[in-house]
């Protein structure tokens, strides 16, 4: 079983409508965007609309209605053969109920007509204002309309409420099918990685190297990925998002990729550094050992009651040690940390929440930015991926170290006794890493 049904997206909805009783829940798909003249960018479903519906389509609408016999209503995009003619087969109403289990399914052509009546009952409405512009402006001209109409009998909509904090927070703990599928997003991308790590060479451009690993990404039945391939050789590396992909890999260059294939929706997210020529200089292995063992201590304090940001905590203080033991940094080192004085080399945090969204959703701390972490617990899926980036802007750099970035990225699972590194085969040490890109 490493496909999701019906099944497990009508538990979501029972969970969220266990959750939410007081109000209507009105959940928007995504729409097409325009890329250039005459040219879509191809259309991803929004992944809480995936997440309680499993409907593909963009337009469609997810009414839920608490305290109702038949509470799950779908508007979707109705068929119309001259235009599928053209961008694909649709749904349409009819096959919405059957094979999607909608209880009622509209047309989104009826939805100016149909919507009120379907929340005429409820004073609250939880929809997540900003989620779409058309029904922003329809539910607040809906407000104002019963406002208007509630003395003479009406429900006034009281309310309008945003509901992802509550599909957020079901989305934190993933199904057994989920991290099924999570398993198999990441085991195709160890593969594209290992394609990656194979092909590599002085000469070649990074873009071809990604289509490399994409293809491989593609063989093991991955659509898309969950996010655009970063492949950065050399001072690349130390753009964070770097993403044209255009420069050419030169001997002596590291190569940082970080990519993650997607299957069911859900998305790997995996980075590994290596010398392109197979052989790490000295420079080099010392800053790549010191981010693997910061790696390793964080995924060691990812586990059942330790807080999220732990792990942060525990990878962020090696770093720092290490910096200032390889004198980049000079100081102490709880001050270093509480001053911030590692920014310059490490600016980004070491975990985030893993699942449709390769930055899932669902939050990190209670009651601000310096309040409590969230509790680690079993089902939840972070990535732990600290790194070090001497690039453009760190102008103290030691010139040793000068045009060397590194991260190493792992998705780590957390179980009830500890965790489990779901990206384990990657290769990640320095003997597997120098193997690995030396063709064996
Ligand atoms: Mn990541």
């Amino acid at each position: 079983m490493d496909q999701l049904s019906e099944r497990q997206f009508a538990e979501r909805r029972k969970r969220l409508l266990a959750q939410i009783t007081d109000g209507a829940i009105i959940v928007p798909a995504g729409h097409l965007s325009a890329r250039n003249h005459d040219v879509d960018f191809k259309f991803r479903q929004q992944s809480a609309f995936w997440y309680l519906t499993g409907f593909g389509e963009p337009d469609a609408v997810a009414v839920l209605r608490p305290g109702h016999s038949e509470p799950y209503t779908l508007f979707v995009l109705p068929r119309d053969p001259k235009l599928e003619t053209w961008t694909g087969l649709r749904t349409g109403v009819d096959a919405a109920k059957e094979r999607f289990g909608a209880d009622a399914a509209f047309s989104t052509a009826e939805l100016e007509t149909e919507l009120p009546k379907l929340i005429a009952d409820y004073e609250k409405v939880y929809y997540a204002v900003g989620a779409d512009q058309k029904l922003d402006a329809f539910l607040i001209d809906l407000a104002v309309k019963r406002r208007r109409t509630a003395p003479r009998g009406d429900k006034a909509l009281t309310a309008l409420i945003d509901p992802m904090p509550a599909i957020d927070q079901l989305r934190l703990i993933k199904s057994a099918v989920e991290i099924e599928c999570l398993q198999k997003a990441i085991d195709v991308t160890v593969a594209g990685f290992d394609v990656a790590f194979a092909k590599a060479r002085p000469g070649m451009y990074e873009f071809e190297v990604q289509a490399d690993m994409e293809v491989e990404f593609r063989r093991g039945g991955s659509p898309r990925n969950g996010y655009p391939s970063i492949v950065a050789s050399g001072e690349n590396a130390c753009i964070l998002h770097y993403i044209s992909n255009r420069d050419r890999l030169k001997d002596g260059d590291l190569l940082l990729i970080d990519a993650g294939a997607e299957y069911e929706y859900y998305s790997a997210d995996i980075t590994r550094t290596w010398p392109v020529n197979g052989k790490f200089t000295p420079e080099q292995k010392d800053i790549y050992e010191l981010v693997l063992a910061a790696n390793e201590a964080g995924i060691d304090a990812a586990k059942p009651g330790n807080g999220a940001t732990d792990v942060h905590d525990v990878a962020l203080r090696v770093l720092t040690q290490g910096l200032v033991d390889l004198g980049v940094l000079k100081g102490e080192i709880d001050t270093l940390i509480t001053e911030r004085g590692f920014l310059p080399y490490y600016m980004h945090g070491t975990s985030h929440w893993l699942g449709l969204d390769v930055h899932d959703s669902g939050i990190y701390r209670t009651g601000g930015r310096t309040g409590p972490s969230i509790k680690l617990e079993p089902g939840m899926v972070l990535t732990v991926e600290p790194g070090l980036y001497f690039g453009p802007f760190a102008e103290d750099a030691p010139e040793r170290f000068k045009g060397i970035g590194i991260r190493t990225e792992d998705d780590v699972l957390i179980t009830d006794d500890g965790n489990r590194v779901m990206t384990s085969a990657a290769p990640k040490t320095v003997a597997e890493i120098e193997a690995a890109a030396s063709g064996g």
